[in-house]
């Protein structure tokens, strides 16, 4: 483990310089008592039933388990690929779900479609829990609709031993003489609008948030010119089927997801696994993930108990326990596993975050964003 931080501070490093510059909580030991929140709320009426729709492996789904013992109510728990598919399901009418977990600058674009309900974090104890950097965010200020879920960066996942030095540009995606090389070898892109974009946006120099048509065509034909050297476009299971399996050396990837492949291939003897992170000195995204309750639940007082519940301190620990992905819950610290918790790949520091960009709402130059997207996976 380590000799495994060791390598996360060397590639952090190589990153600063190339930008110029046990958990004791497992889930089952989540919050034995009920909470002050979870007190009050005996005098809510819980639901039997919630249904749950988040990102794949976003979750211990025992940390579902371990609800619905302690309240009661059946947890019904489904999976989405990427923000888009989820605001194609709400808008298609899709009614059922209670909670979901959509991204930053989602969360304005489903708030100015009217889709998301209003939260009263006044009545959520745990919402003390989350640090300041991550409450009140521009995407959804005051937290009227969402609260904090995890946090990540959008990067390059590696195969341990295969790069003579971390291949930490977007032109391992895009250059055409890098792709001639490593695509017999296998490459995966994140199947995901927004992050696909706007890594070939960052590659030519643009904001990833461009609103100029100009631009994101410009983006759309580097896509479509490297296109035909990528394996795979999977933005769901691509560390479990992809990377842990050996069938690609490279991948756009989540940091977390990155983290999860690289402890999946740990080997004790050798103190390594066999993926690596790295971020691009280009620049590159830094998002926030949410939860949040469709304004068409029906179950929006259980959806709000629920997600006080996210916010325990242990609760909130065992989630980042088994993603790998950061948390905004102060109060989770001392329960997040300190090789976590010191890991730079996972928690960048302040001046790798600084140099990170966040997606916002594009307003209506979404509907360019969707044309390009349906050029470059039709094609
Ligand atoms: N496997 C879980 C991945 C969730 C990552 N969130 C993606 C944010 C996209 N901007």
């Amino acid at each position: 483990m380590k000799k495994v931080l060791l390598i996360g501070v060397i590639a952090l490093l190589a990153v600063l310089a190339a930008c110029g510059g046990g958990p004791s909580g497992g889930p089952g030991s989540a919050g034995a008592e009920p909470t002050a929140a979870a007190s009050a709320n005996g005098e809510v009426q819980l639901d039997d039933e919630l249904s749950v729709y988040n990102w794949e492996d976003y979750i211990d789904e025992q940390i579902l388990r371990d609800y619905e013992e302690r309240y009661g109510v059946r947890i019904v728990y489904d999976t989405y690929a990427s923000n888009e598919d989820l605001l194609t399901k709400l808008q298609a009418g899709a009614a059922g779900y209670d909670v979901i977990f959509p991204s930053d600058y989602m969360v304005t674009q489903m708030i100015e479609l009217g889709l998301l309900a209003e939260i009263d974090v006044s009545a959520m104890p745990n919402f003390a829990n989350i640090g300041a950097e991550f409450k009140d965010p521009p995407y959804d200020p005051g937290n009227r609709f969402c609260t904090p879920y995890q946090w990540g960066m959008t990067g390059i996942a590696y195969r341990n031993g295969r790069f003579e030095e971390p291949p930490d540009s977007w032109a391992y995606l895009f250059d055409p003489a890098k792709l001639a090389e490593l695509a017999p070898e296998g490459i995966n892109v994140l199947n995901d609008q927004r992050e696909l974009l706007s890594a070939a946006l960052f590659y030519l120099g643009y904001s990833p948030n461009t609103t100029e048509r100009a631009e994101l065509e410009a983006a759309r034909d580097l896509i479509l010119a490297a296109k035909p050297y990528w394996k795979t476009f999977n933005s769901e299971d691509y560390y479990s089927t992809l990377m842990v399996s050996d069938e690609i050396v490279l991948s756009h990837a989540w940091s977390g997801d990155a983290a999860q492949a690289f402890w999946a291939t740990y080997d004790d003897e050798t103190g390594e696994g066999n993926w690596l992170f790295t971020v691009p000195k280009e620049g590159a995204v830094r998002y926030q993930d949410n939860v949040c309750i469709p304004a068409s639940s029906r179950r929006q007082a259980t959806a709000q108990h629920f997600m006080n519940y996210l916010m325990e301190p242990e609760v909130a620990a065992a989630i980042t326990n088994f993603t790998f992905y950061p948390s905004p819950n102060e109060a989770a610290k001392e329960f997040i596993d300190p090789d976590i918790l010191n890991n730079p790949g996972i928690y960048p520091p302040a001046e790798v975050r600084a140099k990170m960009q966040w997606l916002t709402d594009v307003g209506d130059a979404v509907f360019i964003y969707d044309e390009m997207w349906t050029a470059i996976k039709g094609q």
